[in-house]
């Protein structure tokens, strides 16, 4: 494909030893498998240039067309992540007063989560995390952007996986419905929230389920 790009370049990375690839690959293993969603967090404030560093790293995603239909509007000002907060405990109360149904809210049970949102505001950074829908054209028309919701997801995952290397606590937190975000933070009309994710350490007394992961056999099929 890339061979009959209009401009090819060479691409011809340094290949890892064997050993070397091995070793790599459990370590983060090992590193990943240690993550966790938290909700309680730390107020004590992390190194800015590791999250700046953490959102450049989910911007090099693949994208649907390359057309990178993602913007993190990074967040640390208290007044503003207390206007957040406000406006999600408001859908929240909506939703686990019912508007979840009772389906949704047995599947949450084991969480614990309720419309309270402490992370909100303990968290020293929300990185709230945009989808491009489309692209506004110089002459002020509109393009189409392609597999959006695909591309800005696997951002979102590297973006976790960043933060999680570099020892950072994370959440991925989707309140719903999320339009509040884009006018509480004055995004066009191009932008639609995807996820607010809180960063910081853990909080000391910091507790977590006690979930399982499903292991590699149960989500592994070789063929
Ligand atoms: N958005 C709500 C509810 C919620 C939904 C799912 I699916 C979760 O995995 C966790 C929570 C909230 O943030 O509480």
């Amino acid at each position: 494909m890339g061979r009959k790009a209009e401009h090819p370049v060479p691409y011809r990375p340094a290949r890892l030893p064997d050993d070397e690839a091995v070793a790599r690959a459990a370590a983060l293993r090992r590193r990943m498998e240690a993550r966790r969603s938290v909700r309680m967090f730390s107020p004590d404030p992390v190194p800015e240039r590791v999250v700046l560093d953490a959102i450049a790293i989910a911007s090099t995603a693949p994208s649907g067309a390359h057309q990178q239909p993602w913007t993190f509007v990074l967040v640390s000002d208290p007044q503003v992540r207390r206007r957040i907060r406000e406006a999600a405990e408001a859908e929240e109360r909506i939703s686990y007063d019912g508007r979840l149904g009772d389906a949704w809210l047995a599947a949450l049970r084991p969480l614990g989560t309720d419309a309270d949102k402490p992370h909100l505001t303990d968290a020293p950074y929300l990185i709230v995390v945009f989808q491009q829908r489309f692209a506004f054209d110089d002459d002020g028309g509109v393009r189409k952007h392609y597999y959006v919701d695909e591309s800005v997801g696997i951002a979102v995952g590297m973006l976790l996986t960043a933060l999680q290397v570099a020892g950072l606590a994370a959440l991925t937190h989707t309140p719903s419905p999320m339009r509040f975000l884009g006018e509480l933070l004055g995004r066009p009309r191009n932008e639609k929230a995807f996820a607010v994710i809180p960063v910081g350490y853990p909080a000391d007394d910091c507790v977590v389920p006690d979930l399982r992961r499903k292991p590699l056999d149960e989500v592994l099929v070789r063929i």
